[in-house]
């Protein structure tokens, strides 16, 4: 493996993405629903998540304004599937309280909200910062995670830094554009490749535990 172009393409050749979801990969994208998922996706599994996510649902209470509003204890209570229950409800309460402080509504969050803004939140580090950029407001940002970096290890590539694995991930496809377009026999958005290429990794390394 020569860059991470490569990478994705033993990934296709593979047969991945497998599950037909979401064009970007992640359930419901450019919407709420994925900072909600990002925060409660920390130290858990997705199939906790979606249980969560799902008892949300059910509440009424996957929306921006609803969150920002409602009672600590009952949001304890239906996202204690994905675990460490409150401090995520304390957190995203708080962080859905800020985006109306400082964006008024989800639309304006998803145009204007930066990296910086983002990594400033409670609870919010680089990987849940960078998922809601990729999968919640369509930016070209790339997400690296655990199964990312264990992939590439298999390759004999390793990085000291989120940043500069980030990087060399995006650098890989960056400089292979039209070879992507050709294995998608389509122009597709930086946004949706990077998107949908996280995905990939995320399903091979699930598929190999
Ligand atoms: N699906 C399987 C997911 C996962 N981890 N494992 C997922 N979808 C969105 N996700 C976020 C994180």
């Amino acid at each position: 493996m020569r860059d991470s172009f490569e990478i994705f393409k033993y990934l296709k050749d593979l047969g991945y993405l497998k599950e037909l979801r979401d064009r970007l990969w992640w359930p419901n994208s450019r919407t709420f629903e994925v900072v909600v998922g990002a925060i409660l996706t920390q130290q858990t599994r997705w199939d906790k998540v979606e249980k969560a996510l799902k008892n949300l649902k059910d509440a009424n209470l996957l929306s921006l304004e609803a969150l920002s509003m409602v009672d600590d204890k009952e949001l304890s209570k239906l996202i204690k599937p994905s675990g460490f229950y409150n401090t995520k409800a304390k957190r995203l309460k708080l962080l859905s309280k800020n985006i109306i402080k400082d964006f008024g509504n989800f639309e304006n969050f998803k145009q204007s909200v930066s990296r910086e803004w983002l990594l400033s939140q409670k609870g919010l580090g680089k990987e849940s910062s960078d998922s809601i950029l990729c999968y919640g407001c369509e930016r070209e940002v790339f997400v690296v995670d655990a199964y990312t970096a264990k992939l590439l290890k298999k390759f004999d590539y390793e990085f000291e830094e989120y940043d500069e694995l980030r990087e060399w991930m995006e650098h890989g496809i960056l400089s292979n554009l039209d070879k992507i377009y050709e294995v998608y026999k389509e122009k597709k958005s930086l946004n949706e490749i990077y998107a949908r290429f996280h995905g990939k990794i995320v399903e091979f390394g699930k598929d190999k535990r």
